[in-house]
């Protein structure tokens, strides 16, 4: 036996524990997969032994097949899932899986190839490789259906979401719930099984129920499919898999699985998707801040401003059942606050995604008050008020004065000095920024900004609650615009001089959304509202070189009062109560007039131009941002876009995309737009290093 693997014999049941911490991921070449077929070889010629129970130590079950093996070569001889779960179709004896945690993947695949299933209360299930890129390659695609019906086991195969315990009971995936101990109680449900006669349960020699006609069904599935997983490839693949296990006997939909399951693994989508994966927890890692550095109890939060960020930063925290103080300027101000966070409740509960108990009960940890003091005993204060140095130093400085010493006091600002800011305080080491994207309580990014004074406590605590609020949290250093923003400033102002140049909104949108972006950059920005931006601009315009190269169309738009679908008009113009985009005349106008009042002919733009110049302007952009440090790591910077802009996942993020592309042709065709266009596309030191190399970023 392997240590990965354990057994011993419990009253006449053979108890194999897998023991792969931290997740049990069930590694080939560490012998795990092995460990298990040689446990259950042992038991079944083992007379003393009546059936057997697959149980996982530690934290849980299994999170599935062991996803760096990806990209490894397998051992030679080497077992592999698909081979032992065959196997285990052959058993004699009854097989139990004993679960708690979690069953993922090819571990909720191993449990499925068990004759019964046990769980714990509060386990999940899941088979979420579609999220991976790839689809359930050990035969789940074929083996869930037959257990839970086509229907749900579809849903459950192209979300990849989990079902917990009592959800699967329902379903049929687990046969009992044991409260007590997990193996003693599997133990003796095997017992019963083997006193009883019961006849054992191979899934793969039942029948898929499905309710209704096979035909429509799959047709309809097809068809939302491919629209809800445009560029995603392995969604159709899933559905392909479990519509043969309908139309086919299991052997031969176990053999197409994994034909598919191959092609998507070895896929670029799968790898960028594989790569955001490990790039998320990655994101946690702090080169100088230890695992075990003692994090502060942020038990009690306060929100100052309850604007369009602030009344979503509130939820984020009532959410994770964190009492929160929000506190504005002045009564009516904090009243349209507090109902903008009821209609955002009340709309989730309408679509039956939140019950009214449970709005009521976040609700309940809400106190809303004009009155700083309030913020005296909270643990963590995040300031969201207007974008403006002199007032957030003020705010400050107050801050400083009302809360308790160890508060930690983060601002929420997208663009502003963290430092300066935090010079208006008499406590710099406890300040930070923790930049939230719009819609605050929707976006799953959160830039945690270390300000030169930032002690180490108050990182590692601010990434810890980034944990807790369901965000991904990213480390930036101080810089205008931090990572995301610093970036995207430059993406949007190459956008504005290919407009210049003869590309129009239509045109640059359209390419970038068949690249994979959900909405292009011009439709972003009358969603988002065009004055925000040109009030940033504006700031900006004091201090921008005279030499630089500067495009005035988008002031032209916001001069006309175009702000946007809140104003009717932007980019584009929306019929009222219409959020679809009608090309106007008016802005081509605009832009043909700014074109000849900076003395640029117009030229016909190709798409690949377009593709190239938004993209490259990204990736030049956060090769600056790893030299300088403001950026940990290049795929930092993959879940920035990824979980902040849209960027398509199944990309990797704009890094990742540009080490798919080679970076000698990136710098390439840098280096080429550097000759061509100017002095803003010099290549970065980084990028021009790694080219020369012939290296990829990280
Ligand atoms: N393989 C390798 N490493 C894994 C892993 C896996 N399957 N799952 C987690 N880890 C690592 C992770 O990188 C981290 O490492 C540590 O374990 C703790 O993870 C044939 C082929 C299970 C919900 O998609 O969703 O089976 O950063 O921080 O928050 O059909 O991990 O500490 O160095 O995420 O408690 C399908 C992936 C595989 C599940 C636990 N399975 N994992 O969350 O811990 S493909 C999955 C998760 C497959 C078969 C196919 C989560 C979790 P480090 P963590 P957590
Ligand atoms: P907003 O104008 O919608 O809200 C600001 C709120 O602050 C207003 O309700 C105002 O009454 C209140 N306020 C002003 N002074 C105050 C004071 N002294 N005490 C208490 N409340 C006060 O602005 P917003 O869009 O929510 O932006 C807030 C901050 O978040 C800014 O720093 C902005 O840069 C940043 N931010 C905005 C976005 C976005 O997309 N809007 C995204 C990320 C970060």
């Amino acid at each position: 036996m392997t240590n990965v693997v354990t057994y011993h014999v419990q009253n006449h049941v053979g108890v194999i524990s897998l023991n792969n911490p931290p997740v049990n991921a069930l590694a080939v070449n560490k012998g795990v997969v092995q460990g298990i077929m040689d446990c259950i070889q042992e038991g079944e010629h083992d007379p003393d032994v009546r059936a057997f129970v697959v149980a996982g130590a530690g934290k849980a079950f299994s999170a599935g097949a062991d996803i760096t093996e990806f990209s490894t070569v397998r051992l030679p001889d080497a077992v592999t899932l698909p081979a032992l779960l065959a196997y285990m179709d052959t058993v004699t004896k009854p097989l139990v899986a004993a679960v708690h945690g979690f069953a993922m993947g090819g571990g909720l695949e191993l449990a499925l190839a068990c004759h019964y299933r046990v769980a714990a209360p509060g386990a999940r299930f899941a088979l979420p490789e579609v999220k991976l890129g790839i689809l359930p390659g050990a035969g789940g695609t074929q083996r869930l259906p037959r257990l839970i019906g086509v229907e749900r086991a579809l849903d459950m195969i192209i979300t990849g979401d989990t079902v917990d315990t009592e959800a699967a009971r329902k379903l049929g995936l687990v046969d009992e719930v044991a409260p007590g101990e997990l193996v003693r109680a599997a133990v003796s449900f095997a017992n019963g099984l083997v006193k009883e006669a019961r006849e054992l349960r191979r899934i793969s020699t039942l029948q898929p129920r499905l309710e209704q006609a096979a035909t429509v069904f799959f047709e309809q599935a097809r068809a939302r499919i491919a629209k809800d997983y445009r560029g995603f490839p392995a969604p159709l693949a899933c559905l392909q898999c479990v519509e043969n296990a309908v139309y086919l006997p299991f052997a031969q939909g176990v053999t197409k699985e994994r034909e598919l399951f191959y092609g998507l693994r070895d896929s670029t989508e799968s790898k960028a998707l594989r790569h955001l994966f490990f790039a998320e927890r990655e994101a946690a890692k702090i080169a100088d801040v230890p695992d075990d550095t003692p994090v502060l109890p942020l038990k009690r939060a306060g929100v100052l401003g309850a604007g369009t960020m602030g009344g979503g930063i509130a939820m984020n925290f009532l959410n994770a059942g964190i009492p929160v103080t929000l506190v504005e300027m002045n009564q009516e101000a904090l009243d349209r606050g507090v109902a903008l966070i009821r209609k955002n409740y009340a709309g989730t509960v309408a679509k039956g995604r939140l019950t009214q108990a449970a709005m009521d009960q976040r609700l309940s940890l809400l106190t809303a008050t004009i009155e700083d003091s309030a913020l005296a005993d909270v643990d963590i204060v995040i300031e969201a008020v207007f974008e403006d140095m002199e007032l957030k130093k003020s705010v400050f400085g107050k801050l400083d004065a009302v809360c308790k010493r160890d508060a930690v006091l983060a601002t929420n600002t997208s663009t502003l000095d963290i430092n300066e800011i935090a010079a208006a305080t008499t406590r710099p080491g406890k300040v930070i920024g923790l930049h939230f994207f719009s819609p605050a309580h929707v976006m799953k990014l959160l830039e945690v900004v270390r300000g030169a004074a930032t002690d180490k406590q108050t990182l590692a605590s601010s990434m810890k609650l980034a944990k807790t609020l369901g965000k991904v949290g990213v480390v930036a250093g101080v810089c205008d615009g931090f990572i995301g923003n610093r970036m995207l400033h430059k993406y949007t102002r190459e956008t504005h001089f290919l407009l210049e140049e003869g590309a129009t909104p239509r045109q640059i949108d359209n390419v970038l959304e068949q690249f994979g972006f959900a909405m292009g950059p011009f439709r972003v920005g009358d969603l988002a509202g065009l004055d925000v931006s040109w009030r940033i601009r504006q700031r900006r315009a004091a201090t921008r070189p005279a030499n630089e190269r500067y495009s005035r169309i988008a002031d032209r738009i916001c001069e006309r009062g175009r702000f946007g679908q809140k104003t009717g008009a932007g980019w584009y113009r929306y019929e009222t109560g219409s959020r679809s985009p009608i090309v106007d005349d008016e802005v081509q106008a605009i832009i043909a007039a700014a074109s000849a009042e900076a003395g640029i002919t117009r030229r016909e733009i190709s798409d690949t131009e377009v593709l190239d110049r938004c993209l490259y302007a990204l990736v030049n952009e956060g090769a600056r941002l790893l030299d300088e440090g403001i950026a940990q790591r290049a795929s930092d910077i993959d879940i920035t876009y990824a979980f902040g802009y849209g960027f398509p996942r199944y990309r990797g993020g704009p890094m990742f995309y540009a080490n798919t592309i080679g970076l000698d042709k990136v710098h390439e065709t840098v280096a080429r737009f550097h000759r061509e266009l100017g002095e803003w596309w010099a290549p970065s030191s980084l990028l021009e290093q790694r080219a020369l190399e012939g290296g990829r970023f990280d």
